[in-house]
């Protein structure tokens, strides 16, 4: 039944057309059905945000996070099995799992792992389209605003692009700035990109605000991984006073105390990996001095 055949009057005491009220309720219903087929097929359900979402409630409710960065390539399965319960007794508030440079190709299993044994969500951190994992809960969608690599910018995403889709992963925009931390990281090298001198508090601010009003949900500066000198207090402040999204700090940290600080100067979510792979039962130290910051309500 088309529509142009619909009787102008379908109400059935007044209708003279009984059996056409009967069918105009059906074919309405029909067309219900494969409106509603056609806009799922055409438009996909909207993207899960539930980690997203945390961050937010976290930043309004002034919670600080902290994440421990699993770089697959430098983990076996006992050490996962370390990490993962001295997290969970620790209090820790994620998993980032990548890094710039990943050889080995158990990223899958290094996930499932994590995922078997704890309840802490996952989110991948890649250094390439490669370190893409179905078995994670996220994906940090990094775009390389600090430098002026375009493919970093955009060029690796448009190819990955369906692959990414189809992963079914929780997907967050993320501004990644790379802070020069007192020597070469890997970051720095593999991005082909000039890092933001450490003293440039300014170019920092504008290049966050800047991530921020393009659409990215995150913010993360990142001095490397093991660099020799993290990201300043005074450069935390200033970019976290000029944006409204979550603001996330890593590399170069060894010491609860500077976790502690940078939590203080504004970071809402701290990062650390390297100094961890050393020394394991730091995660609890650092646990503590990020979670003690005061909520500021
Ligand atoms: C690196 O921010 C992370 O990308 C963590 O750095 O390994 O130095 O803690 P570290």
């Amino acid at each position: 039944m088309a529509w142009a055949d619909i009787p102008a009057c379908s109400h059935s005491k007044l209708n003279p057309y009984l059996s056409a009220d009967y069918e105009f309720k059906g074919g309405f219903r029909l067309l219900t059905k494969t409106f509603l087929h056609f806009c799922r097929s055409t438009y996909p359900l909207p993207m899960k945000q539930a980690l997203y979402q945390s961050f937010i409630e976290k930043k309004k409710a002034g919670q600080k996070s902290f994440a421990v960065l699993i770089d697959p390539d430098k983990v076996d399965a006992e050490k996962i099995d370390q990490l993962v319960t001295l997290a969970s007794d620790s209090g820790v508030d994620y998993f980032f799992v990548g890094g710039s440079l990943v050889i080995s190709s158990h990223l899958d299993e290094c996930i499932r792992q994590i995922k078997t044994s704890c309840s802490i969500p996952v989110l991948l951190f890649p250094g390439s389209p490669s370190q893409i994992s179905k078995y994670a809960d996220a994906l940090l969608y990094l775009s390389l605003i600090s430098g002026r690599n375009p493919e970093l910018l955009i060029g690796q995403h448009v190819i990955s692009a369906p692959f990414v889709k189809k992963s079914g992963l929780e997907i967050i925009p993320t501004g990644y700035m790379v802070v020069d931390g007192g020597a070469p990281t890997t970051v720095s090298y593999i991005s082909n990109a000039t890092p933001i001198p450490a003293d440039k508090n300014d170019i920092a601010m504008c290049t966050a605000m800047a991530g921020e009003m393009l659409g990215m949900k995150l913010i993360y500066m990142d001095a490397g991984s093991g660099a020799k000198k993290a990201i300043s207090e005074q450069m935390i402040e200033k970019v976290a006073k000029h944006i409204d999204i979550p603001l996330i700090i890593g590399g170069g940290i060894t010491e609860p105390e500077k976790a502690y600080r940078n939590c203080k100067a504004g970071a809402d979510l701290i990062v650390v990996g390297n100094a961890i792979e050393k020394d394991p039962h730091l995660i609890k130290e650092i646990s503590n001095a990020i979670h003690s910051v005061a909520v500021n309500v």
